[in-house]
């Protein structure tokens, strides 16, 4: 009845999450991958871009968690063992930091921030007005995208919420459906990417959707890179609509160096740091999907693999 913790590119994660889990309970055995002296005994994998075929060692397992919020690179892993349950790991600060990421790219935008530190280096004192709120829409309004809608609102804009079931989301009008995104795209000044990858969100921001944005409007993608097309994003720039994106996150990570991104004058990117998990806030919530596991509980936050999230 073991955790092992399967993420080879956060090692220093990995760590401070296995001392944690230590601390929390001593009696649970956690092994980071691939120091695992018995893989027998894992019941729970944390995961986090683990390798291909790595699952496979644990012949024992029975639930796979997902160190963050997003869950596709698990659901994408063909050697996913049938029957072994997927859940993600969400905690309050993941959705608090989200929010913040996001508003802080529209006020950087709105309030024009880039403009004004040039304005100083070049000794100018050059006051602009600004509109007084802006209608933004989120696309998804699960954890993170009912915290982002609950800020944006708290800060006085008006706040569309577009999801799948249209789910209520606080300080958000609510909506669903192709029609009521066709309607809400060209009223929006700021859109917001915020939803999970998956079959049926993959290229959904394509050349159509971004020829329903307004001219000059901005885009933050802090979902998935691919739920962009990056192509039709880059020719979208380039005739104004959208006027600038503020990416977070890429069709391939890191970007490469040649990437059209990096020097685009529309975008402002970061290295898909919009919202990081925190090892000490989640540790908590790993270890009782863990005991859920083994003492054959329903899991928190489980993911349905037939829907991707
Ligand atoms: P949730 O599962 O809580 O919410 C997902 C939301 O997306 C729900 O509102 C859901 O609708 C909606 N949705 C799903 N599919 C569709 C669809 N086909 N059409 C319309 N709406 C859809 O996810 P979280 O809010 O916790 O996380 C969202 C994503 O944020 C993660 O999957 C991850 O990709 C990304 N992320 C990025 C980070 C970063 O640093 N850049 C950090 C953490 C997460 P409904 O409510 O009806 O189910
Ligand atoms: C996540 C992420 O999904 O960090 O948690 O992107």
């Amino acid at each position: 009845m073991a955790i092992a913790i399967v993420m080879p590119d956060r090692r220093a994660d990995a760590e401070r999450l296995r001392d944690n889990l230590n601390r929390l309970d001593d009696s649970v055995r956690v092994w980071i991958w691939p120091e695992v002296t018995a893989p027998d005994a894992v019941t729970t994998v944390v995961s986090w871009n683990h390798p291909a075929g790595a699952l496979a060692e644990f012949p024992g397992l029975g639930t796979v968690l997902s160190y963050g919020a997003g869950v596709e690179h698990l659901l994408a892993d063909p050697a996913l063992p049938a029957g072994v349950a997927v859940a993600r790991t969400v905690d309050e600060s993941l959705a608090r930091d989200m929010a913040e990421f996001v508003a802080g790219r529209i006020v950087e935008h709105r309030r024009e921030f880039v403009r004004y530190r040039e304005d100083q280096r070049q000794g100018r004192w050059r006051p602009r007005a600004y509109p007084s709120s802006c209608t933004v829409l989120v696309l998804g309004a699960g954890r993170l995208g009912s915290a982002v809608c609950a800020v944006l609102a708290a800060l006085g804009h008006e706040v569309v919420a577009w999801s799948r079931s249209g789910r209520p989301a606080p300080g958000a009008v609510s909506c669903r459906g192709e029609d009521a995104l066709k309607r809400e795209l060209p009223r929006a000044d700021v859109v917001v990417c915020v939803l999970p990858l998956t079959e049926a969100t993959r290229g959904l921001l394509d050349r159509d959707f971004l020829a329903r944005m307004r001219p000059g409007a901005l885009l933050v993608n802090v979902g998935r890179g691919a739920h962009v097309v990056e192509a039709d994003l880059l020719a979208a720039l380039d005739e104004g609509r959208p006027g600038c994106a503020a990416l977070d996150v890429f069709a391939e990570e890191p970007l490469p160096p040649k990437h059209p991104f990096w020097r685009h004058p529309g975008v402002t990117l970061s290295p898909h740091v919009a919202s990081l998990t925190n090892a000490e806030a989640v540790a908590a919530i790993i270890l009782d999907n863990h005991r859920r596991t083994v003492e054959g509980r329903p899991l928190v936050d489980r993911v349905d693999p037939d829907r991707g999230y």
